[in-house]
């Protein structure tokens, strides 16, 4: 069996430089320009980091092909194929990067006949490094991580997200779903929203979460998802569509738990957005 050793540790070699230069721009003033829309935005950072990351892979693995964020925003058409691919955010988490909110990551995937073998997310600014390479488990900075195994609701932590869409309608449906799990009967024991994908999906894999969901086209892209997906499931837990259907990385959907029971239960309490 191929192994993709070499591109794990390019991954991530280039996620701590990328790191290095996130964590000097959080600090410093930021140039920001909004994309789809008021609430879509992008600083320089965000493209310089994607240029970086992308040339240095590039000069290493120049039969490759590359997916990034800021240049599909750009314009340049998203393509999975079976050709090894490389899945970046460069900054997931921009409005939180942006107000100096400290939940940011850079997210690097290696995609192989549409299979992740390699997924890295690094918040360099809380000097926390996921890491999973398919069958070899998830560690976080070297130590290997685990969900936490939980089946109940009850006694569940759950993640989820608000997206980028102020559409009233949309809005409904999202705060019906939180809703659905944050009353007097589906009690939780709580709801969290951090505003950066790939680390909700880091928190589920080492059991500070107990389940994510994120679902429709209001936000999240596979950039959002690809390496989180695979440190979730190295780390033993479940990954679906939030239709409790199988996950599709290209959906822009996505729910993750410590467990099929627990991911079931959720699927079945959520409203669908598209
Ligand atoms: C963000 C996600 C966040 C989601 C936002 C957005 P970006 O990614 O990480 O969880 O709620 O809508 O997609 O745009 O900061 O890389």
């Amino acid at each position: 069996m191929e192994t993709w050793d070499e591109c794990f540790h390019a991954a991530v070699d280039v996620a701590r430089k990328a790191g290095e230069e996130i964590k000097v721009a959080f600090s410093s003033e930021k140039r920001i320009q909004t994309k789809s829309s008021a609430t879509d935005l992008v600083t320089e950072t965000d493209v310089k980091v994607e240029n970086m990351i992308i040339s240095t892979l590039k000069e290493k693995f120049p039969t490759h092909s590359f997916i990034g964020e800021e240049s599909a925003a750009a314009g340049e058409k998203v393509e999975l194929t079976d050709n090894p691919t490389w899945i970046i955010d460069p900054v997931d988490g921009t409005t939180n990067f942006v107000h100096g909110f400290p939940f940011v990551a850079v997210s690097i995937a290696l995609s192989v006949n549409k299979k992740v073998v390699v997924g890295i997310v690094y918040n360099a600014i809380l000097d926390y490094m996921f890491t999973a390479q398919l069958g070899k488990g998830a560690f976080m900075n070297g130590k290997p991580i685990h969900v936490s195994g939980q089946e109940d609701i009850k006694k569940t932590l759950l993640i989820a997200e608000l997206g980028k869409s102020r559409d009233a309608k949309v809005l409904d449906i999202i705060f019906g779903n939180l809703r659905e799990f944050y009353n007097e009967e589906n009690i939780t024991h709580g709801c969290r929203i951090l505003g950066c994908a790939t680390l909700d999906m880091c928190q589920v894999a080492s059991g500070a979460g107990d389940a994510y969901y994120m679902s429709g086209k209001y936000g999240i892209g596979v950039w959002d998802m690809a390496a989180g997906a695979l440190i979730v499931t190295e780390a033993g837990g479940v990954v679906m569509d939030t239709t409790g259907g199988p996950f599709d990385m290209m959906s822009r959907r996505v729910l993750c738990a410590s467990s099929e029971k627990l991911a079931r239960t959720i699927a079945e309490g959520l409203t669908q957005l598209d």
